[in-house]
């Protein structure tokens, strides 16, 4: 797109913004001032770096053979950079812990801030945040379907010592990088079929719990956030952490709760979960996600659920207490689209929301005007969002439109058919 024409537009959709009393200037600086974490396992299929052999389980799978999968830390950092470049706005990078680099194995409940240093030396560099996870899944110690609600002791104290070495590993990023790290802590833990111990699994997890956040770190390095899941590839029947036990632990802990949006019922959207839940943690980290049918897992796009999960957390002004990363993986695309695709859907619904003159809808509620308020609700879809959001592109140096897909189709041609 032509930069005079994205120039003009622009003119144009200030002056509309303006009648509705919307400073579009303010709206992108502030959109492009919100962190978007970016997942690093999209790239490389969630396979990781230990050379394990072990291939993905733990209710989640990676479809897709698209060529060009990143093989080492140097090619998904290369990677995921040349993707981020082309996102407007604060970006962070969300690492798992399976992507620890060391040249000789390192089980998982020996992991140390050292084999994370390439992460944040070249975050540092580049100037991005880090989040960070424990990896329970696609490991020999995790087969019965269980980690830190397991039957055999020795297990739990495997996963434990994990996310207890997580949880300094995401401090030293904190620390490092000089921008909050959080922690979040997902676990696969579930049966595929019926069960009747849905009870002494959760106290098993609960005291897994308790014995993980006995240290107190600093809030300034570290964070930490739970995630529940409603069912996943053999859990179908029973999820041990569930909705209901990570948002009471949270509240009871003072830990950030986490919504995925592909981890509840098909129709259930977590947009009404934000001023809801807030009254009772801290924050909320919100895994930008689509689920389809089965799957949790499919890029983020502009859709409804990801309109309205931005509008909720700017109706509650909560943007300070709200952190956002994608979580999704596709291997049937070249991986750069997924990210590009799903981090600008983000950054688009989070200027979208900003843009929103909410004031004018506060204000027919309270006069009682319901039409009037649904009326003004259809009448912002068409407001003229794409000519901000353009030069919102052209003002961080990136391709508005369209225009990135033919630069990453040259890094495709150059970089990822060469592997
Ligand atoms: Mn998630």
């Amino acid at each position: 797109m032509k930069e005079e024409m994205i120039r003009k537009a622009y003119e144009m959709a200030r002056e509309v913004y303006a009648g509705f009393g919307i400073d579009t200037d303010a709206a992108i600086g502030r959109s492009n001032d919100i962190d978007i974490s970016i997942p690093c396992w999209q790239g490389d299929d969630v396979t990781g770096f230990e050379k394990s052999g072990e291939s993905l389980s733990g209710g989640i799978m990676a479809t897709g053979g698209y060529p060009g999968r990143a093989r080492t830390g140097e090619e998904l950092r290369a990677d995921m950079e040349r993707a981020m470049s082309l996102v407007p706005g604060k970006l962070k990078a969300n690492v798992h812990a399976m992507y620890m680099e060391s040249e000789r194995k390192v089980e998982r409940d020996e992991i140390e801030p050292e084999h994370f240093e390439k992460w944040v030396e070249w975050a540092k560099a580049k100037g991005y945040g880090l989040d960070f996870n424990p990896s329970s899944f696609s490991h020999p110690k995790a087969v019965s379907g269980y980690t830190l609600s397991d039957l055999n002791k020795e297990i739990r104290d495997f996963w434990v010592e994990h996310c207890i070495r997580t949880r300094e590993i995401a401090e030293y990023m904190g620390r490092a990088t000089g921008k909050t790290c959080i922690n979040n802590l997902w676990i696969q833990d579930g049966s595929k079929d019926l069960t009747p111990l849905r009870l002494k699994r959760r106290e098993l997890l609960l005291e897994s719990c308790e014995r993980i956040y006995r240290k107190n770190y600093s809030k300034k390095h570290l964070m930490d956030a739970v995630e529940c899941k409603l069912f996943g590839i053999a859990s179908e029947s029973f999820v041990v952490g569930s909705h209901e036990f990570y948002l009471g632990y949270a509240a009871k802990k003072g830990l950030l709760i986490t919504f995925d949006m592909g981890h509840f019922h098909p129709t259930e959207s977590i947009a009404d979960k934000i001023s809801s839940s807030l009254f009772f943690v801290p924050g909320i980290l919100i895994h930008i996600s689509r689920g389809v049918r089965w799957d949790s897992d499919h890029i983020a796009v502009l859709n409804d659920d990801l309109v309205a999960l931005m509008q909720e957390a700017k109706r509650a002004d909560a943007f300070d207490r709200v952190y956002f990363s994608l979580d999704f993986f596709d291997a049937s695309v070249n991986r750069l689209f997924a990210w590009v695709i799903g981090a600008r859907a983000a950054r688009k619904a989070l200027l979208y929301a900003l843009l929103e003159p909410t004031e004018l809808l506060v204000q027919a509620e309270t006069d009682g005007d319901y039409g009037k308020r649904l009326a003004l609700i259809e009448e912002f879809k068409n407001l003229p969002w794409q000519a901000v959001f353009d030069m919102s592109c052209l003002k961080q140096g990136m391709p508005a439109g369209a225009g990135w897909i033919e630069t990453l189709k040259e890094y495709e041609a150059q970089v990822l058919s060469r592997r």
